[in-house]
């Protein structure tokens, strides 16, 4: 073969290798482009969907399959906190008891665990609250009070567990004993920062009447129907109030001794005021509220010994309270609404 004819050949195979190599890479950029968008893009929505904060350090580069499995796993450990004031709230709301209530929807919700404990899915919430409710024979009161304070305890965004403490046999009614009693049961279960106390028949009519601690002991039940939506006396402390663990024992709990109605919440207001503290209170629209209609228990007479009792307090607070409380717990039932803790609390 000519020389010159065979250097042309090798020239043109080289051109088309040449070209072909180009071709295949321009192909593969192209492809390689397409990706790393679809997949960023993905990873972009992906997070939206779940809202959550972007990995710290996370690359955008990283395949579907890494980002969903960083995106489930964030989502549960850095929830974030709940605000100061939840959204959720609605101002004031309806209650009616005339009718029987069904307790099924209030139920039916994945958020509340046995015992009636909840949890917001949506953030972590502020306030870790115990709920205690002194009790006895008045289990169509306390269907009443489920179906009106969960969802209201829910759309105030608090981690809350509700505590009916029940006195067992029939002697005579000791509201704040068992009010002692289910502080200290509700802090075997968990570390709570936080106990608000309410009688059972205690409806809020404004779920911006927060069941939560303040930086002072807080009364919650400020504005009642039975007192003409005013309080009946300005150390009125009855029937509904939140309290820390710190408060609570600077005042060495509640009194032990106050067997039947009344007094034992004036005594607790004295504990306060000896130790220094001033009591918050919601205003009086906000702090509207309904007492479900009940006949007074014929094992709650007034106590006879109150004025007396309320006379004594500075001399008797420090021997008398959460440091000398005795029971004996007779029996403790987890309901998907509450945990019933059944006491021998003794008699008079
Ligand atoms: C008060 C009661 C309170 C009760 C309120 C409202 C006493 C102590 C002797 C004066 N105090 O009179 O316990 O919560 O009425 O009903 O009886």
């Amino acid at each position: 073969m000519d020389p010159r004819s065979s250097c042309s050949l090798l020239y043109r195979t080289c051109s088309l290798v040449v070209v072909l190599c180009a071709l295949h890479i321009s192909i593969m950029l192209v492809f390689c482009l397409r990706d790393t968008g679809t997949e960023s893009d993905h990873a972009h929505r992906h997070r939206h969907v779940h809202r959550i904060p972007q990995p710290r350090g996370a690359s955008v580069r990283m395949n579907t399959r890494i980002a969903t499995t960083v995106a489930t796993t964030t989502d549960q450990q850095e929830l974030e906190r709940c605000p100061e004031v939840s959204p959720l709230l609605v101002g004031a709301v309806r209650v009616d008891f005339s009718q029987k209530v069904n307790l099924t929807e209030v139920k039916h919700n994945p958020q509340l665990s046995d015992g009636g404990r909840y949890k917001p899915r949506e953030c972590v919430s502020l306030h870790k609250v115990a709920i205690i409710i002194p009790f006895r024979n008045r289990e169509q009161l306390l269907e009443y009070w489920l179906y009106n304070l969960h969802p209201v305890l829910q759309r105030q965004q608090l981690e809350y567990t509700v505590y009916v403490i029940q006195q067992d046999g029939e002697d005579t009614f000791n509201r704040a004993k068992l009010l002692n009693v289910g502080y200290i049961e509700a802090l075997k279960n968990y570390d709570y920062e936080c106990f608000v106390f309410s009688d059972v028949y205690l409806i809020p009519l404004d779920d911006r009447n927060l069941y939560h601690c303040f930086k002072q002991p807080r009364h919650l039940a400020v504005s009642m129907d039975k007192f003409g939506y005013r309080l009946p006396y300005n150390q009125y402390f009855g029937d509904a109030c939140a309290m820390s663990k710190e408060q609570f024992l600077k005042i060495n709990g509640f009194p032990n001794n106050y067997w039947g109605w009344g007094g034992e919440d004036d005594d607790i207001y004295n504990r306060l005021s000896f130790r220094g503290m001033s009591i918050s209170r919601p205003d009086a629209v906000i702090g509207r509220c309904k007492v479900i209609r009940h006949e007074r228990d014929r094992l709650n007479e007034p106590n006879p010994r109150r004025f007396d009792q309320i006379a004594h307090t500075r001399e008797t607070m420090d021997s008398d309270g959460i440091n000398s409380l005795s029971y004996r717990v007779v029996k403790i039932e987890k309901d998907k609404l509450f945990t019933r803790i059944i006491v021998d609390i003794g008699k008079p």
